[in-house]
């Protein structure tokens, strides 16, 4: 796939999106919204890749936000359809049946932090920085900012940062559960490419299955939250995956999983 302002790179199963606007820190625009969206909604379907990472071109900033300069002129219905674009790109991330890492190698600020929490999870290089600064332009966080952050790292925490539009680096992440790992910048992606290899080694149906039971899961309540687990649980029954695995484990072999 071609893009204007991302990088799309597929290595056996593993597609890594880079978003390619260096010289603005990787600044989120309508452009590139709308190829996010593209290239999302192309890799849904593409049933040979198993785990997307994101991540943001250069050294300093994975992305640094929405783009100010653009946003500048807006009016309320621009803003609005603004933060609709980006709250539907950030959906599909969370709903694309593969599981998305961010690989935060450096400021993921404001729409930047929003896109890092709309992965499944996220890895950072040591010198990433995290925050939501919007107060700080007299606007609040448009792209999800004040439902994931909560969510993730809880409502005190969510507060602080969004009250006060402090930034915090990889380690304070690390603590409050925003981030899994902190790695030296220059192996952020080999770390990245190392879990996406063991996921994509996993059981590709059970891997969506699972991915699919805590998303909607995270939406329900606890009684429709299990009944929705033991379905999906039962169906992987029906498979030829879950055959292929138990037989496996049985007779000592590693799986050969073929994700039907
Ligand atoms: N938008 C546009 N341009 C940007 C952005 C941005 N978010 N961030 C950096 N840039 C540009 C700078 O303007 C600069 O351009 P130039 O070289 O032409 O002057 C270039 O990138 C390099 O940046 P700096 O010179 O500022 O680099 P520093 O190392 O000095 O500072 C910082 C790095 C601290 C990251 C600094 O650039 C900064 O504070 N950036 C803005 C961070 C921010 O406030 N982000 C939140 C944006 S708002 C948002 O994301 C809202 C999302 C929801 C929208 C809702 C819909 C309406």
């Amino acid at each position: 796939m071609e893009f204007q302002n991302l990088i799309y790179e597929s290595s056996g199963a593993i597609a890594v999106v880079t978003i390619n606007r260096p010289k603005v820190l990787n600044a989120l625009n309508k452009a590139v919204l709308q190829e996010l969206d593209q290239a999302f909604a192309a890799i849904a379907e593409m049933r040979e890749i198993a785990v997307v990472i994101v991540t943001g071109a250069g050294e300093k900033s994975f992305v640094a936000g929405a783009d100010i300069a653009e946003m500048s002129a807006y009016g309320i219905a621009e803003a609005r359809a603004f933060s609709r674009l980006g709250q539907q790109v950030f959906n599909r991330i969370e709903e694309l049946p593969q599981p998305v890492i961010a690989a935060v190698n450096g400021y993921a600020l404001g729409g930047g932090c929003e896109l890092a929490m709309a992965c499944d999870f996220r890895i950072a290089a040591q010198n990433a920085r995290f925050g939501q600064p919007e107060v700080s332009l007299g606007v609040i966080a448009g792209f999800g900012g004040t439902q994931r952050l909560p969510r993730l790292v809880g409502r005190g925490m969510a507060a602080q940062l969004l009250y006060s539009g402090d930034m915090i680096g990889s380690d304070e992440a690390l603590r409050i559960g925003l981030v899994n790992k902190v790695v030296a910048a220059e192996a952020l992606m080999d770390e990245a490419k190392a879990i996406a290899g063991r996921i994509a080694a996993a059981g590709p149906l059970s891997v969506i299955a699972s991915k699919a039971a805590l998303r909607e899961g995270s939406n329900m309540d606890l009684k429709r939250a299990l009944a929705y687990e033991r379905e999906l649980f039962a169906a992987g029954f029906a498979t030829a995956d879950q055959k292929e695995g138990m037989a496996a484990f049985l007779q000592k072999r590693k799986a050969n999983f073929q994700g039907r």
